[in-house]
């Protein structure tokens, strides 16, 4: 059987194309502030796995209702006949350019799509949608009203007044805002349109809501991975036998910190796909957002750790519960196959884990390199990294958390760009850890420090995604 199609309609510029975009999680549906964005009917299939579960067609809506009810009013013979009478318009009007649009919208009803009537319930109703609903009417599809609420609700009774005499079912629906139950609410009632949907729309809700877990599952994976990798990540240099170490510590930092931020970087578009989310713009770090914008600001801003790192107290707390080294130096098993661990120097620079950036710590080591190595590059290899600073996965795991809450609760209607000035007022608050959390989260890792430099590092990421699925999902809540 194949799946229910839905054809979106309505008045330029109501919010039609944010109704596919959302219904359809697909963000490269177009949408813009202007009229006459929509210029051709297109299908948006709802897919999970490969599996199509319904499809919406977005449209450019009427362009001259008026007209076409005429030309139906003229070839009227029946009121029976009145689908036939519009099968008739679009077989005569297919290929030219006068009735475009109208063509490129009653074909997919023709064939058998359900009608989605889209107004704007923030202007009053007029006499002007009367042509449009009444060629609908002709159609003898089955049809559902949309009240977008574009800004304000001031005439949503009228409009339901109206529409009523219309359509079967008129709902309003907020397509920018919708939450995931929202979709599912209005999803199940498509369902009720016709009999034979019915059953494939639960379905479709039933393939949504465990698609859902799903991604928040491969999202927690990511996470998982991107913490495990920022908290075992290394750089080195060789440098000549005679140097002054200290001299490289400051590009050698640099070079760590890009890293670390690439791997955050990474992650998020990781996330980001996880949803379909391919065309999120996410503010880059400029001078301004550094300290507004938490999660797009840098990984290295004051203001993050401020809000996303322990408290010096709190980590010495966990660290005793849970049993890891507080403070001073890790166990620096380096491991690598050409790399050995030599002398310690210059082992943490402010070596205390502390809630401001500017106590963010990197390690040196300085490394002889062995055997056959030493003769051949000099001998020397100065390493930073990985880090003993204990609030990095605290950090790190927040502004995750943070974004991924951003992107989960998204629909894809939203064209803004990804910008958190209002973060700092609510981060802390908004996402605390329970304390079962954090004793979990300390022990995960202080055993991924310890297994820092061996592959057995990755077994962790089980029982890392584990916890932050169960974060994952109680962000989407709050
Ligand atoms: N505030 C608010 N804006 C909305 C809502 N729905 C749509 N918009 C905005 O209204 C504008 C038009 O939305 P579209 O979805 O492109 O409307 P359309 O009916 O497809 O427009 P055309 O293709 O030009 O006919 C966009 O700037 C949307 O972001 C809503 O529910 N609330
Ligand atoms: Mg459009």
């Amino acid at each position: 059987m194949s799946a229910p199609v839905f054809v979106v309609v309505g008045h330029p510029n109501k919010g039609k194309s944010s109704i596919v975009a959302t219904l359809a999680q697909d963000d490269s549906v177009e949408i813009a502030p202007d009229p006459g964005t929509t210029t051709h009917s297109r299908r948006f299939p709802m897919r999970v796995d490969g599996r199509v579960l319904y499809t919406l067609v977005d449209t450019p809506g009427f362009q001259r209702p008026r007209d076409v009810l005429r030309w139906l009013k003229q070839h009227e013979t029946s009121v029976v006949e009145h689908p036939t009478i519009v099968q008739r318009f679009v077989e005569q009007h297919a290929g030219t350019s006068q009735y475009a649009a109208e063509c490129g919208l009653l074909r997919p009803i023709i064939d058998g799509g359900g009608i989605l009537y889209v107004v704007d319930g923030s202007v009053p109703f007029g006499s002007e949608y009367e042509p449009e609903m009444e060629i609908l009417r002709w159609t003898g599809r089955s049809s559902m009203a949309l009240i977008n609420p574009i800004g304000q609700e001031r005439y949503i009774e009228q409009w339901e007044a109206a529409l009523g005499q219309y359509f079967k079912i008129v709902r309003v629906f907020n397509a920018l805002t919708a939450e995931f139950e929202k979709r599912l609410e209005l999803l199940r009632a498509f369902g009720q349109l016709r009999e034979d949907w019915r059953q494939p729309m639960e379905v479709a809700i039933n393939d949504l809501v465990n698609e859902r877990t799903r991604q928040r599952r491969r999202a927690a994976e990511a996470i998982a991975r991107m913490l495990i990798e920022m908290m075992t990540l290394t750089v080195g240099k060789t440098i000549p036998p005679q140097a002054d170490a200290k001299a490289y510590y400051s590009t050698l930092e640099e070079e760590y910190k890009q890293k670390l931020r690439h791997i955050e970087r990474t992650s998020r578009d990781t996330v980001q796909s996880v949803y379909q989310h391919y065309q999120v713009q996410r503010e880059d770090a400029d001078a301004a957002a550094l300290v507004s914008s938490v999660v797009e600001g840098d990984l290295f801003a004051t203001e993050t750790w401020r809000l996303f790192g322990q408290t010096r107290w709190r980590l010495a707390m966990l660290g005793a519960a849970s049993g890891a080294t507080v403070g001073g130096i890790v166990d620096a098993s380096v491991g690598g196959a050409s790399v050995l661990l030599g002398t310690v120097i210059g082992a943490t620079v402010g070596g205390a884990v502390g809630w401001h950036a500017a106590e963010w710590s990197s390690n040196f080591r300085l490394l002889t390199l062995p055997g056959i190595d030493a003769l051949a590059l000099g001998g020397k290899y100065l390493q930073c990294g990985p880090t003993t600073n204990r609030n990095l996965p605290y950090v790190a795991l927040g502004r995750a958390r943070w974004h991924h809450r951003l992107i989960a609760l998204r629909t894809h209607a939203q064209r803004n760009v990804i910008r958190l000035d209002t973060v700092p007022q609510q981060a802390g608050g908004l996402l605390p850890l329970e304390e079962s959390e954090e004793r979990a989260l300390e022990r995960l890792f202080a055993e991924i420090r310890k297994a820092a430099g061996s592959e057995r590092v990755w077994d962790m990421v089980e029982e890392v995604r584990a916890v932050v699925q169960r974060l994952l999902e109680r962000d989407e809540q709050s």
